[in-house]
């Protein structure tokens, strides 16, 4: 616009002398400053950067080794030898880290096969990340605000959402607080600082630097936490995200959990460079990248994360390197994308047996006690399930009278509400079979 109207006001004859004018005021004002080593600087509202006579391009292509990845514990479950361990996990911890974790396996089973009988419409396993999500939850404090994916039910079990809350949502039954209005796996719950999951990918991202900032500015001591995978970081929302929480200077620790796959589109295809975790020094990101199945190294890199978060005010990136064992959900099939064998050997690496076999080494935890607990605990997904199932569904007439907290229904939802009666009172087959119409 500027050089529009400059062209329309000036001649050719006066834009040469005004740019001459120009170019004298900016090569004044672009002073370059030799820092006394012979380097030249040059001094821009952005930083000072170097100057150099070299015709010279960085990055490209992935070259050379890749950036080392942060272990505690082996595949078999001994202890790594020199291993950097600033919060070592004391009985009491790893006996509830361990709990939780084989907790969550046995739930992901029965679950799955749960609905694969048709008894609900959706689910979705985390096999092969229970490491990722319980210890990483396991480093934070009850009051950090959560804004996870979908596949991370491990922190919500560890922050004490019971099998009970888990199988009202997946019955969508009057006991969940959504009322079957979510699909199944989108949970939420406000006092375990836990925000609703939301299925469009990336949306959290935003969300928790925006959580962040509130936290800030209300001079809080908690952290936000997103949680998200490698396929989700191809969203523009997570570029968004992570600049504004590099940029605006939020305690917001970002944990991506890098599980080899985006449904079928396999990590390989979702970028050219080392992963997600060299994204963050390129935003001014402090980051880490973790073997996600060693719950041990994802407890202490997440606890300095959160700890750094904290102190600096600055946000902080855990890439957690794990397989993601099942299918991506009950609609998928991922046979027909990656071989048998490829699956055999990552379900071989199970990352509950591993810790099992560390807490075993501690002597911590026996085969007797093993054996009971897993009996206990698939007695008690089954009887959540059961009880979850006699629930009746809420009535059809809360989908109108269950949004708005006033006496009065709006009067499109009024006139929506009579519309849906008159519908199912001229199409009696359209009454679903399972519901009443009008609360009791
Ligand atoms: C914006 C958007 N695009 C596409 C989808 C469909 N979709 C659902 S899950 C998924 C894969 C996500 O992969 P990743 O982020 O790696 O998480 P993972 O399932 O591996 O845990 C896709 C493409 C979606 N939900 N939202
Ligand atoms: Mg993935």
């Amino acid at each position: 616009m500027y050089l529009i109207r400059l062209k329309e006001s000036l001649s050719c004859q006066s834009i040469s002398t005004y740019a001459w004018g120009c170019l004298r005021q900016i090569s004044t004002s672009l002073k370059t400053q030799d820092d006394g080593s012979g380097t030249n600087y040059i001094d821009l509202p952005g930083g000072k950067v170097p100057l150099t006579g070299n015709l010279t391009f960085i990055g490209g292509p992935l070259q050379g080794p890749r950036i080392a990845t942060y272990r505690t514990v082996d595949m078999t479950g001994r202890p790594v030898d020199g291993a950097h361990v600033p919060n070592n996990l004391d009985r009491e911890i790893s006996i509830k880290i361990y709990k939780t974790m084989a907790t969550l396996q046995t739930m992901d089973t029965l679950f799955y096969e749960a609905q694969r009988q048709g008894r609900f419409s959706f689910y979705l396993t985390s096999q092969g990340e229970e490491a990722t999500t319980v210890g990483s939850a396991a480093a934070l404090h009850p009051e950090d605000i959560v804004f996870a994916q979908y596949r991370e039910q491990g922190v919500l079990l560890w922050r004490g959402y019971t099998l009970a809350q888990f199988s009202n949502q997946l019955f969508g039954n009057n006991k969940d607080p959504g009322k079957g209005r979510q699909m199944p796996i989108h949970y939420g719950s406000k006092e375990l600082n836990y925000h609703t999951i939301s299925s469009p990918l990336a949306t959290q991202l935003p969300h928790a630097v925006g959580a962040a900032y509130a936290l800030k500015l209300s001079g809080s001591n908690a952290v936000t936490v997103a949680y998200f995978g490698e396929g989700a970081a191809s969203e523009g929302d997570a570029h968004a995200a992570f600049n504004f929480a590099a940029t605006l200077e939020v305690p917001c620790v970002f944990i991506c959990r890098n599980n080899g796959y985006a449904i079928s589109t396999p990590a390989s295809e979702q970028y050219r460079g080392d992963g997600i975790v060299a994204r963050g020094p390129m935003y001014g990101i402090s980051a880490i990248r973790v073997d996600g199945g060693d719950v041990r190294a994802m407890y202490n890199a997440v606890r300095e994360a959160r700890q750094m978060a904290v102190a600096s005010c600055r946000p902080v990136l855990v890439e957690a390197m794990s397989y993601r064992s099942g299918h991506h959900s009950t609609s998928d099939d991922s046979s027909r994308y990656r071989t048998t064998d490829e699956m055999r050997s990552w379900r071989a690496r199970d990352p509950v047996a591993r810790f099992r076999y560390w807490v075993q080494l501690q002597d911590w935890w026996s085969d007797k006690e093993e054996q009971a607990m897993r009996v206990t605990t698939r007695q008690q997904v089954l009887e959540a399930m059961e009880e979850a199932a006699k629930v009746p569904k809420a009535s059809v007439s809360e989908m109108f009278t269950d949004v708005y907290s006033g006496p009065h229904l709006p009067w499109n939802l009024e006139e929506q509400y009579a519309n849906t009666l008159k519908a199912l009172e001229e199409s009696p087959e359209l009454k679903p079979s399972d519901m009443p119409i009008v609360s009791q």
